[in-house]
């Protein structure tokens, strides 16, 4: 029986065209800038969030590290979400190697930041005190359930930050999901932004890489930091080929997974024990909380799950975050094998 992985969008195959376009694909020395596929992909990457240049980095958190080296340079403070994935999830980078001090805010259910407190937690010109350079802010916010930002909140939330001279950097490793969510064009959601980060190995289904947008200046920079981490590639023509696919062929098919990911969510509450906060339920993530007979929770109806073929992530409580388990919609699981899952969460629950 065909598994089903919802554990991540991340476990996405490339699809026959992107292998097509792999064994077909100009290449050269991306090092020395003459990968003839790389350059396109930039310039595409560029182009569709509205920026400058783009540089090709193989993770996302690679794109985000060099974002907080750029912009925090010389020991700046990053104002951070407590719940964001840079500061989660990224292993402490923005402090380890980009030596930038985190200042953690509280984030709503809906992935948002006070304004009030971010005015508050701007500091600068005191030897007590690292000076504030950065505010993150991340769209769709992966640890509240892929919620989105509308302009309109990003518009509210950095507006404390740019009276005080902060740059300001979007995580948006799954922009074109919340694009696709909100009707609005990734331009706009990116326009309030010194740099982007994206993703084309989630959702968009390449087998690896991300892109950080910003002007040439920062692009520049982060070239020659990328080189430092050890982040120059070669003949990677080859990938940037998928991601030129990713980026002109797979963000039209975003808007099928939400559909999946809310049949999903609206039936999967119904059933005993399980709670979701049909709220945040926006994108293509669904998060949810399990307390089952006889002391029953979260790691045996992962276990259970997983016995019979669907794949979930279960992730422990970490700091302001709640245990929960993780289902995420994607290319490779169509409704059909929703309605499977479906089925067998059912039969799992119901005994
Ligand atoms: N998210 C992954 C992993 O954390 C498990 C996932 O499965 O959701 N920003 C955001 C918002 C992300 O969700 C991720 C990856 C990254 C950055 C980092 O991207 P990669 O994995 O390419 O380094």
């Amino acid at each position: 029986m065909k598994r089903i992985d919802l554990r991540s969008d991340t476990v996405t195959r490339p699809t026959p065209a992107m292998r097509r376009a792999m064994s077909r694909a100009a290449v050269g020395d991306d090092v020395f800038g003459e990968d003839p596929t790389v350059r396109r992909l930039e310039a595409l990457a560029a182009e569709k969030v509205g920026k400058e240049a783009a540089l090709f980095v193989p993770s996302g958190t690679m794109g985000n590290l060099l974002a907080v080296m750029v912009h925090g340079a010389g020991g700046g403070e990053a104002l951070l979400g407590d719940r964001c994935h840079i500061r989660v999830s990224e292993a402490g980078g923005f402090a380890r190697v980009a030596g930038s001090p985190a200042w953690p805010l509280a984030t709503d259910r809906f992935g948002r930041l006070d304004p009030g407190e971010i005015a508050q937690a701007i500091h600068g010109g005191n030897v007590h005190l690292a000076n504030t350079r950065l505010l993150c802010l991340e769209n769709t916010h992966n640890f509240c359930g892929g919620t989105c930002l509308a302009p309109e909140d990003t518009a509210a939330i950095i507006r404390p930050a740019r009276e005080r001279g902060l740059a300001v950097h979007l995580d948006g490793a799954r922009i074109f999901n919340a694009a696709t969510a909100l009707g609005v064009s990734p331009q706009r959601l990116a326009a309030p932004f010194d740099s982007v980060m994206f993703c084309l190995s989630k959702g968009l289904c390449a087998p690896a890489g991300s892109l950080l947008c910003g002007s040439k200046a920062l692009v520049a920079e982060a070239r020659a930091l990328r080189k430092m981490l050890g982040g120059g590639m070669r003949q990677i023509g080859v990938l940037a080929a998928c991601g030129i696919i990713a980026l002109t062929e797979m963000t039209k098919r975003l808007a099928e997974d939400h559909a999946n990911a809310r049949e999903l969510a609206e039936n999967l509450a119904e059933l005993p024990g399980i709670a979701i906060d049909m709220a945040t339920v926006q994108t293509n993530m669904v998060i949810l909380d399990y307390r089952g007979p006889g002391g029953r929770g979260l790691r045996w109806l992962q276990g259970a799950l997983a016995k019979r073929g669907v794949l979930a992530l279960c992730r422990p409580p970490i700091g302001p975050l709640r245990p929960m388990l993780r289902l995420v919609t994607h290319r490779d699981v169509g409704r059909r094998d929703v309605l499977r899952a479906l089925g067998i969460a059912r039969a799992v629950i119901k005994g």
